[in-house]
């Protein structure tokens, strides 16, 4: 039987690597992101391999995801696995400087759009039955705070633990949820949250060798299909190039 992945944000980043990924293995997929153009090159490269249906689609319009999904007809409408991975960081000034416009764009993105998807997407997934997964991509940031990460470092933590409590809810269904955290990792991720400075771009990646998209996109597809009895709850990635600092102490 041909498996159907459902990819959020598959228009750059680790949502392209995971649909090339996906591709490569035969899943049908359904790609999804607001920049249609986009999603029609990433599709006819991908139609040799699979069969591809784009979704031109701002996840925080409800209304337009609901009627997407509703609008899924076969083989697009049994979905395996859906990856939630459509999000972005905005700004890395301290809270109190802070934009109040784009911490609501992130929270509507990141933890609305997310929730709005999963919610439309819930009853196919619990029709695929056992094996089903979801996989909602977290970061570091939802697990470790650092100066500038306000509402982003938030948003992440609540896919975290959104993602515990939907596999409490999921219990006995057979559909597996997963929150892959990775840290640095290089994707337009960077030009997003700096408005498009190319500089700061290359002064965060030079010389650390950060994660690849494709190393994500192996890690969601390994989750995706492993023996169907196992459920990886987190998973924490980072580039062997970053780890922890000590704890700031501002002295009297
Ligand atoms: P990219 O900027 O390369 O990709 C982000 C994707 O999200 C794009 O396809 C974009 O599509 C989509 N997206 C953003 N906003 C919306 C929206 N409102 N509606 C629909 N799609 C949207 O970044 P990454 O690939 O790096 O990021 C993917 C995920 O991984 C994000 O959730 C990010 O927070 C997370 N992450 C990134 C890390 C990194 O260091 N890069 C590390 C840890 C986690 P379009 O603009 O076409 O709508
Ligand atoms: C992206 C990783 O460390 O920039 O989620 O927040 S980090």
């Amino acid at each position: 039987m041909t498996h159907t992945a459902f990819i959020t944000g598959a228009t750059s980043g680790f949502g392209r690597a995971c649909a090339r990924r996906f591709a490569e293995a035969g899943w049908h997929l359904v790609l999804s992101g607001r920049r249609g153009e986009r999603l029609k090159e990433l599709a006819a490269e991908l139609e040799p391999h699979c069969e591809v249906l784009t979704l031109t689609l701002d996840v925080r319009d409800t209304a337009a995801v609901q009627a997407a999904v509703a609008a899924l007809e076969s083989p697009f409408r049994e979905v395996h696995a859906l990856v939630n991975n459509a999000g972005l960081a905005l700004g890395t000034a301290p809270a109190q400087d802070c934009d109040l416009e784009q911490w609501h764009r992130m929270i509507d993105t990141n933890i609305k759009g997310l929730t709005t998807v999963t919610h439309a997407l819930l009853p196919t997934l619990i029709d695929s039955g056992a094996g089903s997964s979801i996989i909602n991509i977290g970061s570091v940031a939802g697990h470790w705070p650092y100066p500038g990460g306000n509402v982003y470092c938030g948003s992440k933590a609540f896919v975290e633990q959104f993602s515990y409590a939907l596999r409490s809810d999921l219990q006995g269904t057979g559909v597996r949820v997963s929150c892959l955290a990775p840290g640095l990792s290089e994707s337009e991720f960077t030009l997003v949250r700096t408005g498009g400075d190319q500089a700061a771009y290359d002064r965060m990646y030079q010389g650390a060798d950060p994660i690849q998209p494709e190393d994500i996109a192996d890690t969601v597809f390994w989750l995706a299909t492993l023996p169907r009895h196992l459920n990886v709850n987190s998973l924490e990635m980072m580039a062997v190039s970053q780890s922890w600092s000590p704890f700031t102490i501002t002295r009297r």
